[in-house]
């Protein structure tokens, strides 16, 4: 098939990701305790919309990058996981508008997720690994990581906090976009957090700023910028077909490429501005 142009390849994101949380009346979720936890607003109703983002990838480059303040300059930031600021404020920021977590870190009572003072501030959202194009019974019934039991312990916690759950569905239109745009048969796995957070902020803002998703001349196999850990899967992917993600990233950068090399940043439209 021909290669889309960036343009095309933007509206097929924008028409065909389908990015929408989980709401007390999708199936299994409307139960009453469900409804209790679960955000009543959709989360461009919660935090309206942005001009500027920043989404700011938890790769080892960030290390020594002084991007902190350039950071800071968005009107939302977005981070991943168990990435943390404090400590880290030079190369990465300190303001945290959302955060998106994967079910692992929820479930897994290593990873510290319903006592890591981390996570008390700004929106949560978490998803979850669901089989190929679900529905969500299915999905429901078993999820990768079952994070439905601490998902609630945690909001019973911090009833004031948003938190939401993204709908499963949207990983795998993703996924269909980054597999028809490769030429090779891409790992059936759905996309790294870093790749659904930078969709997620492309429909919430003007203008989105991706740090270190593609790697500057910092480049390391430091796995983390907040751990000493070297893996090379970090950054070239394993599980998630992370090297896709980042090819088509690439593609639709709007910035210039020098930025890429010094900043490891890219700049996206958000959808609202794009004429298809
Ligand atoms: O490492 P992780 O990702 O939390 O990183 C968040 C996102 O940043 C981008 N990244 C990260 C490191 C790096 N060197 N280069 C990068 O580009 C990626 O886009 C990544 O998605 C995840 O995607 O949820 C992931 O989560 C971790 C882990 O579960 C969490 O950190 C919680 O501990 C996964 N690692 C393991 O399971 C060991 C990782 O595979 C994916």
């Amino acid at each position: 098939t021909a290669k889309l142009t960036p343009e095309k390849l933007l509206c097929q994101l924008r028409d065909r990701v389908n990015v929408r949380m989980i709401h007390g009346s999708d199936g299994p979720f409307s139960t009453s305790e469900w409804q209790k936890c679960l955000p009543g607003k959709n989360l461009s109703q919660e935090v309206g919309h942005f001009r500027q983002c920043a989404v700011v990838s938890s790769a080892g480059s960030l290390k020594s990058s002084h991007l902190g303040p350039e950071i800071d300059t968005h009107d939302a930031v977005l981070r991943f996981n168990g990435a943390p600021t404090i400590g880290f404020q030079n190369d990465v920021g300190e303001k945290t508008t959302i955060r998106l977590v994967n079910s692992q870190l929820v479930t897994v009572k290593e990873q510290k997720f319903l006592t890591d003072t981390l996570y008390n501030t700004g929106i949560l959202i978490v998803w979850d690994p669901a089989p190929y194009h679900a529905e969500i019974h299915e999905w429901y019934r078993k999820p990768d990581y079952n994070f439905f039991a601490n998902y609630k312990e945690y909001c019973e916690k911090h009833p004031e906090q948003p938190f939401y759950i993204l709908n499963p569905k949207m990983q795998w239109e993703l996924w269909d976009i980054l597999q028809e745009n490769s030429l090779e048969n891409i790992q059936p796995n759905p996309p790294s957090s870093g790749m659904l957070g930078i969709v997620i902020m492309m429909t919430l803002c003007d203008e989105v700023n991706v740090y270190e998703f593609l790697p500057s001349k910092r480049q390391t196999d430091i796995c983390h910028y907040y751990q000493r850990y070297h893996d090379r899967a970090c950054t070239m992917g394993a599980y998630h077909p992370l090297l896709y993600e980042k090819n088509l990233v690439k593609r639709v950068n709007q910035g210039q490429n020098e930025l890429i090399y010094t900043h490891g940043k890219v700049t996206l439209p958000g959808f609202r501005n794009m004429d298809c």
